[in-house]
């Protein structure tokens, strides 16, 4: 039976968030029967793609039902969730006394949509005086973050609906999404003849399919066209002086460096035709706008900071910022990527970008003596041992902690090397959020409510963090009865009270979020308990951002403001706007309120482009490209293999050319070999990728395919790559440029 009542949640399978409607069904009605894009929701208006019709997958897939701990022998044996919470904080707390908070490091947070549970563990982690922490954004954004701090003072983003000309580098939307209504405004795009659209890829994706201009390049071969188009800008006098006379600083430096350039050799060393490469320059160059976006193509290859820096170059060299159209900084309610650097990890030594240690760095942090080497992890809606460089190597790391704690709602990779595992509720069994909000002018937010109440045994983050807590002596019922006594009077008096006896008390602060939870969460109406965090994120933003809230409606003193929108939030089940920006706003956050064109770090890199660079090694004659998004990879969110309608074994793609010249058949088997490990693959013969380049997808494999609860199928990209292939810089990893090479099998 289908409950015929659609309930608004949001697809939870790619950072975009769209806004769903479910019919709910089934056996006890906990199924996920029919889904369909949700109209009234502010980004996605009615958008889904094919994905999330099958999100009952997720929802009733293999799951945790009880917290488990490991025994002696490996195996794990379940035990009550009262012992669970006292063993995990107890063994923290030994850790800490032990060794230091410091040494209890923390991964996660949050995935493609749950992004909650990183609010509530910073109150765990206040209580252990754990410091470090990691999550995905270190093995793909941090770069970028750094270079765009730098430079800009903020982060930016592309609007892609109004622009004349869209460019995507390293980026293929039609599958991996991260504009809203992707596909709606590719296809905009490629209709209108007064617009453009530039992919610089080395595969003929979908989206470089619909190009005007396709540039494919040679894999890690960004740095080279990259230098080569800004010196045809530069050369070509296509510069926009007047924006940059206004509003930016160095542009005689950069444009000096660039005029050495040798554009013909660049561009066969990227391997992309000069012609082109002039065409695209020019089109950009004298657009009325131009929107762009970078992605894993460039972020996880050669060079990979110093393309972003390049990247940055390339729009605002052209005076693509700040106008309709071109890029801006969103108001976000949670600020979660400055960019900024300045600490250190306590043994490697790595650069901390955004708080974030770099992922590629996590196992010198764990495989050494050191004295400050990290002795616990808790993870928390992340799968590092499958998502991260060097799968062996992070097992291994793993292995090496004293502690590891893992909340999920499945048994991922990650969790089998637990020592205890706590089973979370899935994303439609409370209220859950994103952070990844980045619309403009207008942005908004989406609070889902909980479509089902959890089975026995799996809790929400949110009431394992306040158990931990609880647990870990952080507070007690003295503290908390003057707040329940003031919700039940009524929002403002909470409002009231939460400021003076918890943001004004140095001990309850970093612990705000459990005391939330725990004294507003059981007023707020049925569902939405889980999002009692953001009223505290709610004042915080209504400080830093009075005018663009005022300008959606939520106006007066911050207090007021923030108990407003927080209503607000809790009243829009499709989400709600909650900032209105002007384009005039956006200005450089940077000190002197200019932007820093010449980094003196990034140019002496360019520089060295000019270097012979080593031909591919004769052992291994191919660059393969771990982790490509496809139309049924979804990271590790979804473990059943019946989920996915097409490439059910996550074929590897291969040019036809060289499957014809090393005899392999569509369909046949093959064996991958890098550097740091080998996997038999099926073929998939491919005229889309270039002669050299090889593909597998994302999110899929396992080691252990006997394990049903962790069968994924495919191959598993990681046990492929090395955490020593990382960038210079910001440590991120080149899952995308991974020398290899290619045997038929029989
Ligand atoms: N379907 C689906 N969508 C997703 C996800 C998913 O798992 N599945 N995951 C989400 C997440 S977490 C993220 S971060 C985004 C990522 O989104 P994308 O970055 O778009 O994803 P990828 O397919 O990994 O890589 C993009 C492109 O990089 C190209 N590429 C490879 N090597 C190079 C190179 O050297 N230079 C250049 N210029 N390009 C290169 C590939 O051919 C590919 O088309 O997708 C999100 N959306
Ligand atoms: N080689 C290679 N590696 C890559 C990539 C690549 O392109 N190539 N892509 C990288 C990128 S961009 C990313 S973002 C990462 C993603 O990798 P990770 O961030 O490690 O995580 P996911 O695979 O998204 O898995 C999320 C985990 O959260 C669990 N989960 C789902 N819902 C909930 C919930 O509500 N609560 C809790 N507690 N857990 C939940 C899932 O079961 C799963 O174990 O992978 C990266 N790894
Ligand atoms: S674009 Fe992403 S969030 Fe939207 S429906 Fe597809 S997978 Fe889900
Ligand atoms: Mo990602």
């Amino acid at each position: 039976m289908t409950n015929p009542e659609w309930r608004p949640t949001a697809c939870i399978l790619c950072e975009c968030n769209c806004g769903v409607e479910v019919q709910l069904g089934g056996p006890g009605g906990r199924e996920l029967l029919r889904v369909r894009g949700d109209k009234r929701h502010p980004a996605s208006r009615g958008y889904a793609c094919e994905k999330p019709h099958r999100l009952n997958f997720y929802q009733n897939g293999a799951r945790l039902r009880s917290p488990l701990r490991r025994r002696p022998d490996g195996t794990f044996e379940q035990v009550s969730w009262d012992t669970a919470i006292r063993e995990v904080a107890a063994r923290l707390a030994s850790v800490r006394d032990a060794h230091g908070g410091e040494s209890i490091f923390y991964y996660g947070g949050g995935g493609q949509g749950n992004h909650l549970p990183g609010a509530y563990a910073t109150a765990t982690r206040r209580l252990l005086g754990s410091r470090y922490k990691s999550s995905a954004l270190a093995q793909e954004k941090t770069g970028e973050f750094w270079i765009a701090d730098r430079m800009l003072g903020a982060q930016t983003r592309g609007d892609f609906e109004h622009c004349e000309v869209a460019l995507f580098l390293g980026k293929n939307p039609w599958h991996s999404h991260s504009i809203p209504r992707a596909r709606v405004t590719l296809k905009e795009l490629a209709r209108d003849p007064a617009r453009a659209l530039i992919v610089i890829d080395p595969r003929r994706t979908e989206t470089a399919a619909m190009a005007d201009l396709h540039l494919q390049v040679k894999p890690g071969g960004d740095a080279w066209l990259l230098t080569a188009m800004l010196a045809i800008i530069a050369r070509e006098d296509l510069v926009d002086h007047a924006f940059l006379d206004a509003r930016a600083r160095g542009q005689d430096e950069v444009l000096a460096a660039l005029r050495e350039v040798p554009i013909a050799e660049y561009c066969a060393r990227a391997g992309v035709d000069e012609a082109l490469a002039r065409a695209a320059a020019r089109r950009i160059a004298t657009a009325g706008s131009v929107a762009s976006f970078e992605d894993l193509g460039v972020q996880m290859s050669r060079h990979s900071t110093l393309v972003s820096y390049l990247h940055r170059l390339l729009w605002l060299l052209t005076g693509n910022y700040g106008k309709p159209g071109t890029q801006y900084t969103p108001t976000t309610l949670v600020p979660f990527a400055t960019g900024a650097s300045g600490h250190r990890s306590p043994v490697a030594q790595a650069p901390i970008i955004s708080g974030l240690v770099p992922c590629n760095m996590i196992c010198e942090e764990i495989l050494t003596d050191h004295p400050k080497r990290y002795r616990a992890m808790i993870v928390e809606a992340a799968n590092p041992a499958h998502s991260l460089a060097d799968s062996q190597r992070m097992r291994e790391a793993l292995r090496a902690l004293d502690t590891v704690v893992v909340i999920d709602v499945a048994m991922s990779e990650t969790a089998r090397l637990a020592d205890y595992v706590l089973p979370a509720a899935t994303q439609f069994e409370k209220a859950e959020a994103t952070f990844f909000n980045f619309e403009f002018p207008d942005n908004y937010f989406h609070l889902r409510r909980r479509l089902l109440t959890p089975p026995d045994g799996p809790l929400p983050e949110a009431e394992i963090h306040a158990r931990l807590c609880e647990a870990l002596g952080g507070f007690d019922d003295g503290d908390l009865a003057p707040l329940r006594a003031a919700a039940a009077q009524g929002l403002e008096a909470y409002g009231m009270t939460f400021m003076q006896r918890v943001l004004g008390d140095a001990r309850l602060r970093g612990l705000a979020a459990v005391i939330l939870y725990r004294t507003l969460g059981p007023t707020l109406p049925e569902g939405l308990a889980e999002g009692a965090v953001l009223l505290g994120l709610a004042f915080r933003c209504a400080m830093q951002h009075g005018e663009a809230l005022a300008r959606a409606g939520f106006g007066g003193p911050p207090p007021i403001a923030a108990l407003s929108l927080f209503r607000a939030i809790l009243e829009s089940p499709s989400g709600v706007v909650f900032a209105r920006g002007e384009w005039s706003d956006v200005r450089p956050g940077t000190r002197d309120g200019t932007i820093q064109l010449a980094l003196p770090d990034m140019l002496a890199e360019l520089r060295k482009l000019a270097e012979p660079t080593p031909e591919r090694e004769p052992a291994f004659p191919f660059i393969l490209a771990a982790g490509e998004r496809r139309s049924f990879t979804a990271n590790t969110i979804v473990r059943d293999p019946a989920w996915r309608k097409k490439d059910p074994e996550g074929a590897l793609r291969v040019n036809p050319e060289d499957a014809a010249r090393l005899g392999l058949i569509a369909g046949g088997r093959a064996r991958v070999t890098t550097r740091r490990g080998s996997a038999v693959v099926t073929v998939e013969l491919s005229d889309t990728m270039q002669p050299g380049h090889i593909s597998l997808p994302n999110g899929l494999g396992t080691r252990d395919p006997e394990d049903a609860a962790a069968a994924l199928g495919g191959v598993a990209p990681n046990e492929l790559t090395a955490v020593e292939d990382r960038d210079p810089f910001a440590g991120t990893p080149w899952h995308k440029y991974v020398p290899a090479r290619i045997e038929a099998l029989a």
